[in-house]
């Protein structure tokens, strides 16, 4: 974090008043982010402020081309619904005074500003099911919402990004390179990584094959990138646009699983702690499937279960590969805290295959509620 170039950079934002503060702010695994406080003329604003990491996101201008382009959408679309709270439903990018959507500092760094959305609330794990409900909902909302986006508009921001069978392969070559001589320390969870490796393939190729249609999708749907209401609890504003691209509705069904069935922290250090509650499933798909199953197919029907399967296989194969190449892409704040991560996934994973037919049957019986009423936003009824 470099508070000093925080502070700089927030000034050239194009914000209707002096900038009274700037501080650090927790949460997400891959940009610095803080908060500006800005006493305009009529009302104390606040603002989010982000660093972009650009080992990751090499090309900013384009990143942030998408997140205009999407949120545009998704504004213009909610007010076409006559939507009164709009920009509390989706993020507002601030420009910059000479009017990007970023500014470059002397250091090459990039850097962004948000509104920020007042009296809400995030949660890194899932307590209720009414949250997970709620946060299911707002995603198959997000999916909804950009159904009609159109998709060649898209740069790729992180090209192959769910193609499991590339993060396979990537983790095989950090298992044979060993350059932090870790591969002795992950032994068991690089079996059970590799017992499950015929999961890999399977989306990519239903993808492939045309089987799965290609939509826009977040990409990155864990429960603590949606903003949920202070006092409804309703999931409000999806947020972490970095990664909405093309791909299958199930990348984000299956995150949502991943992140919303066990009311235990993807970092938990104790993986015995992990449990997949069944109740806490149904919660999060009925939530998604009130948005989603009017547009959903019966092959996207059909994976859900195996999705909330694969993307923890994924999780899993993604945190053990930086934990063996030396911690270089996730925050760490603890050793072994990617190999904790690594574990709470297998951990789950094992529950979602042990239990695979009972959730199977909960979606069965959820998806057979396909009324209309269920297909409109509650807040718009
Ligand atoms: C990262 O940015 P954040 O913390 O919401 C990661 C996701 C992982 C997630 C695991 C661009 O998300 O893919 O699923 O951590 N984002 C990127 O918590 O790699
Ligand atoms: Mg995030």
């Amino acid at each position: 974090m470099n508070h000093a170039l925080a502070e700089t950079v927030a000034g050239q934002f194009a914000v209707d008043g002096p900038l009274v503060a700037v501080e650090p702010f927790a949460g997400g695994h891959i940009h610095d982010s803080y908060v500006a406080t800005c006493d305009s003329p009529t009302v104390v604003r606040r603002f989010l402020l982000q660093r972009i990491n650009t080992a990751i996101f090499r090309d900013p201008p384009r990143l942030m081309d998408n997140i205009v382009r999407v949120t545009r959408h998704i504004a213009a679309r909610l007010r076409s619904q006559g939507i009164a709270d709009v920009e509390r439903r989706v993020l507002t990018v601030i420009p910059a005074a000479d009017g990007r959507p970023f500014v470059p500092a002397p250091d090459g760094s990039y850097w962004r500003m948000y509104r920020f959305i007042e009296r809400t609330r995030v949660h890194e794990a899932v307590q209720t099911p009414a949250q997970a409900e709620c946060a299911g909902r707002a995603f198959g909302d997000l999916q909804r919402l950009l159904a009609d986006f159109p998709v060649g508009e898209l740069h790729e921001t992180i090209p192959d990004f769910h193609n499991t069978p590339l993060r396979l392969a990537a983790l095989e070559r950090a298992i044979a390179a060993d350059v932090c001589s870790r591969v002795r320390e992950a032994q068991r969870e690089i079996e059970l990584v590799r017992q499950h490796r015929d999961l890999a393939p399977v989306l990519v190729n239903l993808l492939q094959t045309g089987v799965l249609p290609l939509r826009v999708v977040h990409n990155d749907a864990k429960l603590s990138n949606v903003l949920l209401d202070d006092g409804t609890g309703e999931g409000l504003c999806v947020v972490d646009l970095d990664i909405v691209m093309p791909g299958t509705a199930l990348y984000d069904f299956g995150d949502m699983v991943r992140s919303m069935t066990t009311t235990a922290a993807e970092d938990e250090p104790d993986a015995s702690k992990v449990a997949l509650s069944p109740s806490l499933f149904a919660a999060l798909a009925r939530g998604y499937l009130a948005a989603a199953s009017a547009f959903l197919t019966p092959p996207e029907h059909g994976h859900l279960v195996f999705a909330g399967q694969l993307i923890t296989l994924e999780q899993a194969i993604r945190f053990l590969t930086d934990f063996l190449t030396g911690d270089t892409y996730y925050k760490t704040s603890r050793p072994n805290h990617n190999l904790d991560r690594t574990r709470t996934q297998l951990k789950l994973l094992a529950d979602l295959t042990r239990r695979e037919a009972e959730l199977s049957r909960l979606i069965r019986l959820l998806a057979q509620d396909t009324s209309p009423r269920s297909v409109a936003p509650p807040w718009a009824t």
